[in-house]
């Protein structure tokens, strides 16, 4: 079986079904070279009897360049789980395909995924997403900023800095209680550039509501917006021009979701007796002493990773008082914005992986409970409401069954293997290089840990609020965020910019990472900003680039040059990224996109045409930078 011809994913061109109902068959088509084989099947495994069973695949066409046939067969309706692969026969030799690649001996892992009933937002699918802190963005009301020694909190004073200034520990050598004043007005304020200059629709706030620090994931209080950010009625005025198509396109809005613990404010603990006396540290008798878990009260009790002002929630059993108050009852916090007057579309839940009972910190049945609880009252209220989850490894643990999570931040996916093969250093900034063949490899197995929709929407961002600064950890070399830019925009799973990305803003760790945004660049005089603007124009305007098929062409290790497909029946792409710092000139195998000779492909980067002969087209690629080339 020649290996190069074999060609399966889950995109529309290969899937009648990418998200099928229990009542929906699933048509699967597999490509191989034109009269190369002899017999192929598909063996699934059916979750309802734990067993495999094998279909028999037969001749259905060939491709519009002859080089290519096209099997099918057919998956019966039922409404259980499956994962499926391809036995493929040429009369002498055996292949096996599935999501992780093709191999010779039958594979254990990396099946395809069938989840009838399961669908992940079709806005999430095809938008892209800008990531704000709040405090950094743009002071809209300076009426409402945080003033040196307005109070203090854990000894820390807070300290006001001018914007543009660095973002260093302030005096008292506290790092979370340095206030720049960006506020919701701000957001309000700018949202033209967001949704109509850079083309982005999708909107992630870190943590807006009330708490003492300027990162705010110790939440004071859930149920009110930070007074330093604006009021509870000024964030239902931000969501409705997100949502109002007033600046470009409908806009949507995921709100960061800190429930893994509260802050030490909270009045369910209420440390500090900013409240009342009956918190949980200031009586066994509160009616919040069950929310948290002492080891001895009060001072000793769970928390996240050991920082007492972060003491951590008590997920207890099904129906608790906990469970209800963040997400079961009709007014838990979740709920509560998930619905009118607010109405925001998603959450991203922070430290996801440690919710649970009692001091346990996650990875156990009882956080999978949790989460498919949560799911099914988040989809009650708004069915087409997005959950992301914040996980730094392989998610697929909350991702394969359809009962947890939509996507997750990738980190594992995306922003790591990027920074290694552009930056050549890991995200924590250690040299990590890696060839194109290796990359390419990296992707395809952690898109083979997931269902092809989910792929779809996880979060793909060169870097966090967590993280360095792409910019930073590339060494500063604008010309690598261009290329990872591009690679970005033309890749699966939803596009997030951390605000200040698309001009290569710098910063190393936190809380250097957090800067207030230098609006003196963001316009697209900017080069950066101007490609960002026109890569958001190019995905939005092709869906290929959002729900398409993704197809490797070329890994050139010794020039460091990648080429892939993404297509659907509508259009076929052929992407060229150079990550070497001259250029070269790359020839791009189309034919395996079934693009036939003399048709002509654009760059959309560049405009200039390109006409198909031999089955390739052959592009210049300048260092660091790509090309789109469109049918
Ligand atoms: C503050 C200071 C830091 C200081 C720290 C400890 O800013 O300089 O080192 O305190 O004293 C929030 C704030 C942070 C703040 C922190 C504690 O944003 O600024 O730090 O609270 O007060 C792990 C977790 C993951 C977590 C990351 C940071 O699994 O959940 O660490 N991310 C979320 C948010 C953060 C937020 C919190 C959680 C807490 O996104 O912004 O911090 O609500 C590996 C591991 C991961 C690990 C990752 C990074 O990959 O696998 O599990 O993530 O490394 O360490």
């Amino acid at each position: 079986v020649e290996w190069a011809g074999l060609f399966h994913d889950q995109g529309p061109l290969y899937d009648s079904n990418p998200e099928p109902s229990a009542t929906q068959a699933v048509t699967l088509t597999l490509r191989t070279y034109k009269g190369d084989i002899t017999s192929a099947n598909i063996k699934y495994y059916d979750s309802a009897d734990s067993q495999f069973h094998w279909v028999a695949m037969h001749w259905a066409a060939n491709d519009a360049t002859g080089i290519y046939d096209l099997w099918q067969g057919t998956i019966p309706a039922s409404a259980s789980e499956k994962y499926y692969r391809f036995q493929i026969n040429d009369g002498s030799s055996t292949a096996w395909l599935n999501a992780a690649g093709t191999t010779s001996s039958e594979p254990t892992a990396g099946d395809f995924f069938i989840i009838p009933g399961f669908k992940t937002p079709v806005w999430m699918k095809n938008g892209v997403m800008y990531q704000i802190f709040p405090d950094r963005f743009y002071d809209g009301d300076t009426s409402n900023d945080v003033t040196n020694g307005q109070y203090t909190y854990a000894g820390c004073a807070t300290e006001q800095h001018a914007w543009g200034s660095a973002v260093a520990a302030n005096v008292s050598g506290c790092n979370t209680a340095v206030f720049f004043g960006g506020d919701l007005q701000g957001i309000i304020d700018k949202l033209g550039y967001i949704k109509n200059t850079l083309g982005a629709d999708i909107l992630y706030l870190n943590p807006i509501f009330e708490s003492p620090t300027d990162h705010k994931y110790d939440t004071e209080d859930y149920y009110t917006v930070d007074p330093a950010f604006g009021s509870n009625a000024l964030l239902q005025t931000l969501i409705g021009d997100i949502h109002s198509t007033g600046n470009g396109r409908k806009g949507y809005l995921i709100l960061d979701g800190v429930f893994n613990h509260t802050g030490d404010t909270n009045q369910w603990f209420d440390k500090y007796h900013w409240w009342s006396t009956n918190g949980a540290y200031e009586s066994q008798s509160s009616p919040w002493y069950g929310y948290y878990d002492f080891q001895q009260w009060p001072n000793s009790y769970s928390t996240f990773f050991g920082i007492g002002s972060m003491p951590k929630l008590d997920y207890g059993a099904t129906g608790s008082a906990v469970r209800e108050q963040i997400y079961g009852s009709s007014t838990s916090v979740m709920q509560t914005y998930l619905k009118s007057p607010y109405g925001i579309d998603g959450w991203r839940l922070d430290a996801a992986q440690y919710l649970d009972a009692g001091g346990g910190n996650g990875s156990d049945a009882t956080n999978h409970q949790i989460m498919q609880e949560m799911r099914t009252a988040v989809k009650s209220v708004n069915a087409n409401a997005d959950i992301v989850g914040e996980f730094w490894g392989d998610a697929s643990s909350w991702l394969d069954d359809g009962k947890e999570w939509d996507g997750a931040m990738n980190y594992n996916g995306f922003t790591q293997p990027v920074s290694e093969w552009i930056c050549g250093v890991d995200e924590g900034g250690n040299s990590a290089a890696i060839p194109t063949s290796q990359f390419d490899s990296w992707l395809r197995g952690t898109r083979a840990d997931l269902p092809g929709d989910v792929q779809q929407v996880m979060t793909n961002f060169l870097g966090s609020h967590d993280t360095s600064r792409f910019a930073t950890r590339c060494g500063g070399d604008i010309w690598k965020t261009y290329l990872a830019l591009i690679f970005q925009m033309t890749y699966v799973g939803t596009p997030t910019i951390y605000y200040g990305d698309e001009y290569g803003m710098q910063g190393g760790a936190d809380p250097d990472n957090r800067r207030s945004f230098d609006w003196s660049q963001a316009t697209t005089t900017d080069a950066a900003v101007a490609l960002t603007q026109k890569l958001i124009g190019i995905r939005n305007a092709y869906p290929a680039l959002r729900t398409g098929s993704f197809m490797t062409l070329l890994t050139d290790d010794t020039n460091h040059l990648y080429a892939y497909g993404r297509f659907d029946a509508s259009n076929r792409i052929a992407v060229a990224l150079n990550n070497d710092s001259v250029t070269h000139t790359v020839t791009v195998p189309v034919s395996q996109l079934s693009v036939t000779n003399g048709s002509t492909l654009t760059d959309l980067l560049s405009g200039i045409q390109y006409t198909v002969s031999n089955g390739n087209v052959v592009v210049s690629v300048q260092g660091h930078y790509g090309a789109i080339l469109a049918q």
